[in-house]
């Protein structure tokens, strides 16, 4: 298979040339030499309006980029998964996401299989499910209306939905109310269960393996409550389960009747378009849960099928690949300008660091070059009042994500406006900066002495220089939200494939668990099973104290 390794792409080491006639390359310059810039360097999908022409590359800059994927064998990879070709090479499982939205006629195989009919099955059940909650036809043990709807699940199982279910705020049914379990710390639990009425409350027990301890222990707990109040009879009114592990839910106590199930295809983070979606669906309505399918499988359509210098997600990743391995920019943030996506920043953390956050490649060694880079973010314009002070001014350059509607969902007074004025003149600050000699002058114009210019016109200028994506949108409705998903979801995919990673696995969170496993006994006992090290010992000793 082609790897990185020490053979490099022919187009990685043209790059690598590239790369030192192009580190000094001003944006403005650029934007001052071509008038047509936006122009070239702007997408549009449906609604959605990309604009990634304030990046640090030029016309042969993208031709090697794209040179890159082409030799990465990109077309091919983005074949073999809407193919279900078994890309998931650790755990020897095709990657179905695609599939989970596919709106046409096309089959899509896994293990010889057309998954499609079971998909178009547990869709069928999840639409008969939520109508029947949100038009009262299942209602609790007593027969009240179920308007509490509680999510149990944690990672994959839990941020999708949250994200989404906030995003979509504004088409929940007037009646009803999410809430999200995810953490193990009690505190998760109590606070939603001190809001909730048990005669009125359905728990979604959302765990793809039913072995994570987080989401079996707060489920155990919410179990407990709802049987302390009305009875073991309740149950199966008041819990349902999202699974793959059809034994394990039955264990548990869960009528498997009660179960939706999906596929070790459907990886978790990859997984809100499953039966995990069960909750957004239950909130905003079925149709609208469709709207969202079919937002990304416009998505998928578009990166399956469009050449690559006019393809959104290969675009992006490979704008993404150049900071991240010439420039050496290992991190890049994503800032929504609408308080609907607040959660959105978490969710990609997941997507993109759990992804691509490795270090061995698909030919079992060790990668020589830099993989995922660290993502962070937040809502605009609340960050702008935090960390934008190192975005402008800091040493370390940080490529970011601009998403912005043009119509709010609440259009109060003017706050969109001055909202939206706020995005479009970060972005501009970022790229135009401002030298040391237009900060004197601008000094200079304020009345100020040329002592107290002197004194300050370092520190009023910027360096510019620094790249953003805008990420138009009309509005943020089920459609949009989902074609915007899907196209990280893609970019993430296409940066992998370059890297030569998989992406699809997470092993990395493993060690963790099973350490936490072999702690647990010893703080809950006398015992002291295992040898760490002083520190890790001097905790558990100190903790002990502390709790006696
Ligand atoms: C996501 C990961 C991980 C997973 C959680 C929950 O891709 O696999 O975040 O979703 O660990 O796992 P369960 O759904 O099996 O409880």
């Amino acid at each position: 298979m082609f790897g990185l390794g020490d053979n490099k792409p022919k187009a990685w080491k043209k790059l690598e040339t590239e790369y030192k006639r192009f580190k000094n390359v001003q944006m403005r310059d650029l934007f001052k030499n071509d008038e047509k810039r936006a122009q070239k360097y702007t997408l549009k999908l449906k609604d959605m309006f990309l604009d990634y022409s304030k990046n640090r590359f030029d016309e042969k800059v993208m031709e090697n980029l794209i040179a890159l994927a082409e030799e990465c064998k990109l077309e091919e990879k983005i074949k073999d998964m809407f193919d279900g070709v078994k890309i998931n090479n650790t755990e020897n499982r095709s990657v179905l996401h695609i599939a989970l939205r596919n709106r046409s006629k096309r089959p899509i195989f896994s293990d010889e299989k057309n998954v499609m009919p079971q998909i178009k099955e547990v869709l069928k059940k999840i639409k008969s499910f939520s109508d029947a909650v949100r038009f009262g036809d299942f209602v609790g043990y007593t027969g009240k209306k179920l308007t509490n709807i509680v999510n149990i699940g944690i990672g994959g199982s839990d941020l999708g939905p949250v994200m989404v279910c906030e995003a979509l705020r504004k088409y929940w049914a007037k009646d009803i109310n999410c809430y999200f379990i995810s953490n193990i710390d009690g505190t998760a639990c109590a606070e939603v269960l001190n809001k909730v009425d048990p005669e009125t409350t359905l728990f979604i027990v959302a765990s793809k393996t039913f072995t994570t301890i987080e989401t079996l222990t707060n489920a155990k707990t919410c179990r407990k409550w709802l049987v302390n109040a009305l009875g073991e009879h309740a149950v199966d009114k008041h819990f349902v389960a999202l699974s793959t592990n059809k034994a394990e839910v039955e264990k548990f106590g869960i009528n498997p009747e009660n179960m939706f199930e999906f596929w070790s295809f459907v990886g978790g983070r990859y997984s809100l378009w499953s039966a995990i979606g069960l909750i957004i669906s239950i909130a905003v309505g079925y149709e609208n849960f469709e709207k969202l399918l079919e937002g990304a499988y416009t998505m998928d359509e578009h990166f399956r099928t469009t050449e690559f210098d006019k393809n959104m997600p290969v675009i992006m990743a490979l704008l993404g690949i150049w900071y991240n391995n010439f420039f050496d920019v290992n991190r890049y943030a994503v800032i929504a300008y609408d308080q609907y996506l607040q959660y959105l920043p978490a969710y990609l953390q997941q997507l993109d660091m759990e992804s691509n956050g490795k270090s061995v490649d698909k030919n079992n060694e060790f990668v020589k070059y830099a993989t995922g880079p660290v993502l962070f973010g937040g809502a605009g314009t609340n960050v702008q009042h935090s960390f934008f002070q190192l975005l402008h001014q800091g040493t370390k350059m940080v490529p970011t994500d601009f998403i912005i509607p043009a119509i709010s969902h609440n259009e109060l007074g003017n706050h969109h406006q001055i909202l939206m004025s706020n995005v479009l003149a970060q972005g501009e600050a970022l790229m135009w900066g401002k030298t040391v000699k237009e900060a004197a002058e601008e000094l200079k114009k304020a009345g100020k002495t040329t002592a107290e210019i002197e004194a300050l016109k370092k520190y009023k200028s910027f360096a510019g220089n620094r790249p953003s994506n805008t990420i138009l949108f009309k509005k943020i409705d089920p459609f949009s939200l989902g074609m915007l998903i899907a196209l990280y979801e893609h970019k993430v995919f296409v940066q992998g494939i370059i890297w030569n990673i998989n992406s699809f696995d997470q092993m990395g969170v493993e060690l963790g668990k099973q350490m936490a496993l072999n702690i647990l006994p010893e703080l809950e006992g006398n015992a002291f099973g295992v040898t760490h090290d002083s520190s890790t010992l001097s905790l558990i000793k100190q903790i002990k104290k502390f709790r006696k």
